[in-house]
């Protein structure tokens, strides 16, 4: 009888490992990436998972005839002899000296756009978003996901190396979360249900299991207007931890968090951060501001008039990230303190302000990309607040069985993957750090 041994699944073998395969033959498989026709030789370059491989055809040393079959995102395998030589830095590469091409599958067309080029040269985000499936392909449009991966792989491993448990929480949900206008609405057999905006119920309660846990998965907000920095789906990434001294603790595990992300970006993603020429912040520690203190700076050193003095609008983000920067020398700043009034009813107010609470943002580059704070473990003091922002509170029961039998002070936050990613890189638009964004527009591919 057949069986399956569940071993080894790919026998290619990786680039990484030529330079101890010199002069071996080895076979790896991928896409052709781009063909150079020369005298009498041409030059195959094979995309893999990760890398660009220069292979060299010459027929005398190749049992393959090559002809116009052989196409660019033909899938192939090739075997050939590793070759080594030095680059004009005089750094070690490899490349592949053909003895055979088996053609696993060719293209029915050819593609609509020129994706071997070092970047997508000229073609609007609409189209490469319409065509993200193969837009991607372009090794520089792969290396802003390679790295996101690399984003939220830092985010995991520091937190599971300091003692927080994954966990994941349902996203057809009996309420919405975090309150406004924009909640998905759908019908659940007959019953309005909402879509999660974010795992903050859940992720509360499961500190009463855990003490310390995280997710990274999608959340969604209906929003109704096209800006470049909202998403109706976006990744988030959370934690929430208990017996918390302060939401401070909260700010010191973000800032270990992304000086882990950093640093892991800088080291495993190397290729991709230098594709993409990425600028990776240096972080030592973060600065942080009160609320009302940065509003005053705004108005007095930035001479602008805010229009709503409860929250900050997109240019006062980014007056705080430029002050950030050439004040203090920081990429990041934490505001705090944030008026009760805007924030979430599970927000815990200032005691020595109950007009403030005890919350946080953080502005990377003049750009929030976190909320976070200490949250109320009270059952009663929960249960008033709730009261007071209007909502009812039986509506929210299973909620609250966490604080009726017994919380720890508490606190957790909130990071947007994409966003961190879109000011990482420099983009001026989310969508382009979005692998297939959902926004008023577009929800396809
Ligand atoms: P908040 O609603 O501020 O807080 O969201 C947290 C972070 O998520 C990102 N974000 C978005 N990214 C893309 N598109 C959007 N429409 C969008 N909305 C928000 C931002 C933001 O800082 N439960 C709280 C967090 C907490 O306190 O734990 C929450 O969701 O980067």
């Amino acid at each position: 009888m057949k069986t399956i041994t569940g071993e080894l699944f790919n026998t290619d073998t990786a680039y990484a490992d030529f330079g101890k395969k010199a002069d071996e033959i080895v076979s790896v498989s991928g896409y052709v990436h781009r063909i150079r026709e020369m005298t009498g030789f041409a030059f195959i370059i094979l995309r893999t998972a990760r890398e660009l491989i220069q292979c060299v055809y010459a027929p005398e040393f190749s049992e393959y005839r090559l002809d116009e079959k052989l196409c660019e995102e033909a899938c192939v395998k090739i075997t050939g002899k590793v070759v080594g030589s030095k680059d004009r830095d005089g750094n070690d590469r490899y490349e592949l000296q053909i003895h055979d091409i088996k053609i696993l599958s060719l293209p029915a067309e050819t593609l609509p756009i020129v994706i071997n080029k070092k970047q997508l040269d000229g073609i609007q985000l609409n189209t490469v978003l319409d065509l993200r499936p193969i837009s991607m392909r372009n090794p520089k449009e792969r290396a802003i996901f390679k790295l996101q991966e690399g984003i939220a792989r830092g985010f995991r491993e520091f937190l599971m190396k300091n003692g927080f448990t994954e966990i994941r929480s349902p996203k057809i949900n009996f309420a919405g979360a975090e309150g406004g206008t924009n909640v998905f609405k759908l019908d659940y057999f007959g019953k309005t249900v909402f879509l999660a905006q974010s795992p903050q119920l859940y992720k509360q309660a499961l500190v009463g299991v855990f003490n310390r846990v995280f997710e990274i998965a999608p959340v969604f907000r209906a929003e109704h207007h096209d800006t470049s920095r909202h998403l109706n789906e976006y990744i988030s990434m959370d934690f929430e931890m208990g017996f918390i001294n302060g939401f401070e603790d909260i700010m010191n595990m973000e800032t270990g968090a992304l000086k882990y992300i950093m640093n892991l970006l800088k080291t495993e993603y190397a290729e991709e951060v230098a594709i993409l020429h990425a600028d990776i912040p240096e972080i030592t520690e973060i600065p942080c501001m009160k609320f009302m203190d940065a509003k005053e700076l705004i108005m007095n050193k930035f001479k602008y008039t805010p229009s709503d003095m409860k929250d900050f609008d997109p240019a006062e983000e980014e007056m705080l990230g430029k002050y950030a920067k050439k004040e203090l020398n920081s990429d990041f700043i934490f505001i705090t303190h944030y008026p009760s009034k805007k924030r979430p009813f599970y927000t815990m107010d200032d005691p020595e302000n109950p007009e403030f609470t005890l919350s946080f943002d953080l502005l990377f580059r003049g750009l929030e990309i976190t909320s976070g704070g200490q949250r109320i473990h009270d059952y009663n003091e929960q249960i008033e607040k709730m009261k007071k922002c209007g909502m009812n509170p039986d509506a929210f029961e299973t909620y609250l069985m966490f604080h009726k039998y017994g919380a720890p002070p508490h606190g957790g936050l909130g990071l947007g993957l994409e966003r961190l990613t879109m000011h990482l890189l420099g983009f001026k638009n989310v969508r382009e750090a979005t692998m297939f964004p959902r926004d008023i527009n577009r929800v396809a591919p």
